[in-house]
């Protein structure tokens, strides 16, 4: 794939030796301010680092080198008839910055399907895992079993010249990208479904092609599997998974080693394992009121309940959004079209309309909005995926195109080693002590 790997290179080039210069000559500029409790709540704000691909703002949400989710949706292209556009477009724009053409998706997507074959020891390290091993652990270990395909690790060791580790990089990029969806098939049909192994089919794109291999040929599932990969693709660096994987990656380990990181960053209950912690949590209601559709009194019961047991209510709130999360309106917007019937998905628009009001009434709750995960799951089952332990592993397919085109970048620019300044509790008593007088 020539084309999009010189276009990056042109690109990349330009940005860095403007972004050279720029920080030379105003490296001390005041960018922002860090207060205590910024230092004890998580970094909250905190402006520490540099993500090309999208930016997030806590009323509009995500965009994507300055594009909305629906704005994505008008302007990226769509092959192989789907009615959503395809992630192939997403991540020639997060790479390059521009909306690409259609043969320029096409193109992508028979690179990708070149660099598909996943070799064999991968799936032998799969197999010696005992079945009941959560799918994200699966997930991580086979990444890292990839690892040995690294041409990155391989020219290092080489001695290869730093200005040449942006291409080994994109290449490693590239080919992860190319064979996650085989792996995560696959690791889907052994703990679910018995251990076929079905084969890509090659006419497909990356999504359509990972749908058929989990199981499921429907053309509207396609296109669901196209909006899912395009929406949970990248939520600027400071996420949890976002930031894993950069931080791993600034120490030079390759992008194997650095995205599994951030797919054991993914599954925390408080990033993408709410995924399936927010079905798992519909369907322990459902059974505790012991009906398929529960009032908006009796939901409110059960979150009551829920938050009076000391637990949060998955899928909703967020670190840094206010509003509700775009990525779950696109998802909505797709039910509505497709599948409004689904008595779950109802259940699902009815907490929607339940849970904010509880959520402000605590007072301490600065988004009681829902985020991506509270809708993925019951579009899911409504597929006939009610193996909720997957549920992150889908996230994570799709995250690894916005951390990988991120990895790409920081390559080509050249960031160097992450090192931020820790400092013990008792050096801030000093420090407020010494304040005061
Ligand atoms: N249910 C109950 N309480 C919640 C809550 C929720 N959904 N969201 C926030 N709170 C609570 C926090 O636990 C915190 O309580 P304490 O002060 O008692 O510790 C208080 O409200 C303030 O939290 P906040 O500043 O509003 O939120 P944070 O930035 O600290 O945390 C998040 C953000 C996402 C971890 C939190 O909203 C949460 O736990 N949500 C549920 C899990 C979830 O859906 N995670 C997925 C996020 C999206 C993703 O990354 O995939």
């Amino acid at each position: 794939m020539k084309k999009l790997k010189d276009k990056f290179e042109e690109k990349s080039t330009e940005v860095r030796d403007k972004l050279k210069s720029t920080v030379k000559a105003n490296a001390n500029a005041v960018v922002g301010e860090v207060v205590l409790g910024q230092v004890y709540g998580g970094m909250r704000g905190i402006k520490s680092m540099i993500w090309e691909t999208s930016n997030l703002d806590p009323v509009e949400g995500i965009r994507f080198r300055g594009h909305t989710i629906p704005q994505l949706q008008a302007k990226l292209p769509r092959i192989n008839g789907s009615s959503e556009p395809v992630p192939e477009g997403l991540f020639w724009l997060m790479l390059t910055g521009e909306i690409p053409t259609v043969q320029d998706v096409e193109d992508l997507a028979n690179d990708w399907e070149d660099r598909a074959d996943v070799p064999k020891h991968v799936f032998a390290v799969l197999d010696q895992l005992p079945i009941e091993t959560h799918p994200m652990t699966q997930f991580s270990m086979a990444i890292v079993a990839l690892q040995s395909e690294s041409v990155f690790a391989r020219r290092y060791a080489e001695g290869m010249n730093k200005k040449d580790y942006w291409e080994a990089t994109y290449e490693d990029a590239m080919n992860l990208i190319a064979k996650l969806p085989r792996v995560a098939a696959y690791i889907y049909q052994r703990t679910f479904k018995g251990g076929q192994h079905i084969e890509r089919d090659t006419s497909l794109d990356w999504s359509a092609n990972f749908a058929h291999m989990l199981g499921n040929d429907d053309p509207v599932f396609y296109d669901f599997m196209r909006l899912y990969m395009v929406i949970h693709a990248d939520h600027e660096g400071g996420n949890a998974s976002a930031h894993t994987t950069h931080l791993v990656g600034s120490t030079l380990s390759d992008a194997y080693y650095s995205f599994a990181s951030g797919m054991n960053a993914l599954a925390g209950p408080l990033h993408g394992l709410a995924n399936q912690e927010v079905i798992k949590w519909i369907f322990e209601m459902l059974d505790d009121l012991g009906t398929p559709n529960p009032s908006k009194e009796q939901i409110a019961t059960f979150v009551q309940k829920t938050l009076d047991a000391g637990k949060v209510i998955p899928g909703y709130g967020h670190a840094v959004l206010r509003q509700p999360d775009p990525r779950f309106t696109a998802q909505k917007g797709f039910a509505e079209k497709h599948l409004s019937d689904a008595d779950v998905i109802q259940v699902v628009w009815k907490i929607f309309e339940v849970v904010p009001p509880i959520l402000e009434s605590l007072g301490k709750v600065k988004n009681p909005w829902p985020n991506v995960d509270a809708h993925s799951g019951s579009i899911l089952v409504h597929y006939g995926m009610r193996d909720f332990t997957f549920y992150t592993v889908l996230f994570g397919v799709s995250r690894a195109l916005g951390v990988m085109a991120a990895q790409c970048w920081s390559r080509a620019i050249g960031f160097p080693l992450e090192r931020p300044k820790s400092v013990t509790s008792e050096w801030i008593y000093n420090f407020l002590e010494a304040k005061e007088k």
